[in-house]
C-alpha cells in the first residue's frame, strides 16, 4: 500500500484490526499527565461560566484572524512533551497532537466516540492556544456549506493567503488507475501561499511517527467538496432520529462513494495527496481544526433540536465499523478516552454538553 490515502474498506480491515491491536498497547502505555500545564485541560468540576464562543471564519474581524493564525505558529514552535520513547519524531507540540491522532487512528473513525473523541480533541487543540500561546479567542469553525457549489470552493476566505490557511498545491498528474485517487482532485503539491506554506509537518506519512520532516500539501478536490459538504448533504446528517444513525451518516462507508460530510471536507482539502486526507495524519493541517469544529457544531445543533433525548444519547460500535457488534459491544457514556500527554482521561460522558463535564465552550449559530 504505497498511498498515502488509506480507506479502510473491507480488504484491508483485518489489518486494521491488527493495528488496533497493536496500538491499544501503544496508547495505554502514554503516562497520564502529572505536573505538565495541560493536566489543567478538563477544566475539572467547576461550572462553565462565560464559554468562549466560537464562530465562522469569515466572520471575524482581521485582527481576531490574524491571532489566531498567530497563536498557531506560536503553538508550531512550542516544544513537544510527549517522550521520545513513545513518539520518537516529536519536535513540538503541535506534533503531539498530531500524533495523538495518528496512534489511537482506528481506535476513534467509525466507532461510536468519534464525535465525543473529536470534539474533546479539538476542544484540547483550543485550551492548548489560549493557556500555552496567549490566545484570548474561540477555536473558530468553518461553515463549508458557505463555500459550495464546487466553483466556489477554491475561493473559499478560509483559503485566503493572508487571512486564511492558503490554498492549493500546484497539480500532481491525475492518474485514474490509482484506487485511492480523490474523484475531482485538483493539486497535491506543497501549498504555495498563505502563514502555512514553510510549515514542517513531522508526523505520519499514514501510520509512522518516526519523524518525516516535509512540507504541508494540499489537493482541493471542488467537485467532492460540492458533492459531500452542501446542505443537503448537512441536513440529510441532521435528520437522523438517533445518534447512531447520525454518526454513521455525518462518517459515511468505507468508499469515496459513500462518504459523509466528515470526509468531505477531509478529500474536499487533501484530496489524495494532501494532509487532510490522510486518516491518520490529518490534524497536520492547521485547516483540520475548523473542520472538525464545525463538525462537533452538526452534532451540537442536532443534539440542540432534542436535548431532552438526544444530549446524552450515545451508541454506535467499540471497535472499527463493529456495526453488527460481532466483535464487541457498543461505546456507552462511561467509555474511556486518552488524548496521551495532552489532557487528563475522561468519559464519553464527559464530553457530551459542550458547556458542562470537562469541556466549556459555545457556538455563536447553530444550524
Ligand atoms: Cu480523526
Amino acid at each position: 500500500m504505497t498511498s498515502r490515502c488509506l480507506q479502510p474498506r473491507g480488504d484491508v480491515v483485518a489489518l486494521l484490526l491488527l493495528l488496533v491491536l497493536q496500538y491499544a498497547a501503544l496508547v495505554t502505555a502514554i503516562p497520564s499527565p502529572d505536573h505538565r500545564d495541560p493536566s489543567s485541560y478538563n477544566y475539572g468540576q467547576r461550572a462553565c461560566r462565560n464559554p468562549p464562543v466560537r464562530k465562522e471564519w469569515r466572520t471575524l474581524g482581521k485582527s481576531e484572524q490574524t491571532r489566531y493564525l498567530n497563536a498557531v505558529q506560536c503553538f508550531l514552535k512550542k516544544p513537544a512533551i510527549t517522550p521520545k520513547s513513545i513518539v520518537p519524531g516529536v519536535v513540538s507540540r503541535y506534533d503531539d497532537l498530531v500524533a495523538t491522532h495518528v496512534l489511537q487512528t482506528y481506535s476513534i473513525h467509525y466507532v461510536g466516540h468519534f464525535f465525543a473523541w473529536h470534539r474533546w480533541f479539538t476542544a484540547v487543540y483550543e485550551e492548548a492556544l489560549r493557556n500555552e500561546c496567549g490566545y484570548t479567542g474561540a477555536q473558530p469553525y468553518w461553515d463549508w456549506t458557505l463555500d459550495v457549489p464546487a466553483a466556489k470552493w477554491a475561493k473559499s476566505p478560509v483559503l485566503d493567503a493572508v487571512y486564511g490557511f492558503g490554498g492549493n498545491g500546484p497539480l500532481i498528474p491525475v492518474n485514474t488507475s490509482n484506487p485511492f485517487e480523490v474523484p475531482g482532485r485538483t493539486g497535491g503539491g506543497c501549498v504555495v501561499d498563505g502563514p502555512f506554506k514553510n510549515m514542517v509537518v513531522r508526523m505520519g506519512p499514514q501510520s509512522s511517527v518516526s519523524g518525516n520532516p516535509r512540507c504541508l500539501s494540499r489537493d482541493l478536490s471542488p467537485y467532492f467538496a460540492g458533492r459531500y459538504l452542501g446542505m443537503n448533504q448537512t441536513k440529510l446528517t441532521l435528520s437522523q432520529s438517533d445518534f447512531g444513525w447520525f454518526d454513521r451518516v455525518a462518517e459515511g462507508g468505507p468508499s469515496f462513494d459513500a462518504s459523509g460530510i466528515h470526509g468531505g471536507g477531509h478529500y474536499g482539502v487533501g484530496g489524495t495527496y494532501g494532509e487532510m486526507g490522510d486518516l491518520y495524519a490529518s490534524p497536520s493541517d492547521p485547516i483540520f481544526w475548523l473542520h472538525h469544529a464545525n463538525l462537533d457544531r452538526v452534532w451540537w445543533s442536532w443534539q440542540m433540536r432534542n436535548p431532552r433525548k438526544r444530549l446524552f444519547d450515545i451508541s454506535g460500535p467499540i471497535f472499527l465499523m463493529d456495526y453488527n457488534n460481532t466483535q464487541g459491544g457498543n461505546v456507552t457514556l462511561s467509555f474511556p478516552m486518552t488524548l496521551g500527554v495532552n489532557a487528563k482521561n475522561t468519559t464519553v460522558g464527559q464530553t457530551m454538553n459542550i458547556k458542562g463535564g470537562v469541556l466549556c465552550y459555545d457556538y455563536d449559530k447553530l444550524y
